[in-house]
């Protein structure tokens, strides 16, 4: 496969600092060239530009934290994937999660005729200890990447909802895995939408091999299947620099068994890697922990 590596070091949307290090620390652990070993031709696009936080107005924009800079490196990491010829593989690498509503709206655009709410029709498979569904009115912290699910649908802010020119995500071509900590309000909405989300709950009852079925048969129809992997699904034994850490999450095995068999299915048209924070980490665990999953999900196999 063709794949190419674009850097989104952004750490605007998250809560604590640190995360806009995430794409440096995977790089440092060896992300291309274990692809390499894999057999594919990998070549790096180097980063998106991104403003840093310290040169910039917190709320200039009336209550919602850092919305103009965080639409911009967004609309920026859409039009470069967009442009990327069709056999291209991106991966993506965070930041934090908010760097998802640039990423999956640049993969949706692909070879699409240009115009108003023209985009194919993708899957997302979005593995998060969180459903990151939250709007600028339900979201408790005022975090955006608490919010990307959302505006991914075309809810919340215009200026983020718009990042498509008015392409959005089917809510039922979305599927999550990994999930344990939902506000209330983002609970509310996520039913009326009606998205799939498998809780840890559902990982322990039905196992992910049952999952990765379920999902790929709810997700048969689409042109397209984008991963969007944040650190914080797997436990935090396993991903420990992570900024918003919740225990109960995927064990290691359970991570590499859903890249394993998403990879086998040979559906996945591009990932996200998003959320690892070295600031937080213990030497660099979390970064090589996910180079590993995409390993995984890039055809790396134990036999
Ligand atoms: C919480 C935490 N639901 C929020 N979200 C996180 O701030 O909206 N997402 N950490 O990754
Ligand atoms: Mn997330
Ligand atoms: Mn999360
Ligand atoms: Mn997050």
């Amino acid at each position: 496969m063709d794949i190419s590596i674009l850097g989104i070091p952004m750490d605007l949307g998250a809560g604590r600092r640190g995360v806009d290090m995430g794409a440096s620390a995977l790089r440092n652990a060896q992300l291309a060239r274990t692809l390499r070993d894999l057999g594919h031709s990998v070549s790096d696009l180097g980063d998106v530009g991104v403003a840093i936080p310290e040169t910039l107005d917190k709320h200039a924009n009336g209550g919602l934290v850092f919305l103009e800079p965080i639409v911009d490196a967004c609309r920026s990491a859409a039009e470069r994937i967009a442009a990327l010829p069709e056999t291209a593989f991106p991966l993506t690498l965070g930041g934090d999660h908010s760097v998802s509503m640039g990423t999956v709206t640049g993969n949706a655009l692909r070879g699409a005729p240009a115009g108003q709410g023209a985009g194919t029709r993708l899957g997302l498979i979005w593995v998060d200890a969180h459903t990151d569904y939250n709007t600028p009115t339900s979201s408790p912290s005022g975090n955006i990447h608490g919010m990307p699910v959302a505006h991914l649908t075309g809810l919340g802010d215009p200026r983020l909802t718009g990042l498509g020119g008015g392409w959005h995500m089917r809510p039922e071509d979305i599927v999550m895995i990994g999930i344990r900590s939902v506000d209330t309000r983002e609970r509310e909405a996520l039913r009326e939408a009606g998205i799939r989300a498998y809780t840890m709950k559902d990982v322990d009852q039905l196992g992910i091999t049952r999952i990765v079925a379920e999902t790929l048969e709810r997700l048969g129809g689409v042109e397209r299947l984008h991963v969007s992997f944040d650190a914080d699904a797997l436990d935090p034994g396993v991903c420990p620099g992570v900024g918003t850490p919740v225990p109960g999450g995927l064990t290691y095995r359970e991570g590499h068994l859903l890249m394993e068999l998403l990879s086998e299915s040979g559906r996945v048209t591009s990932m996200d890697i998003v959320e690892v924070n070295p600031i937080l980490d213990t030497h660099n665990q979390t970064a090589e922990v996910m180079v590993s999953m995409a390993a995984s999900l890039l055809g790396q196999r134990i036999l």
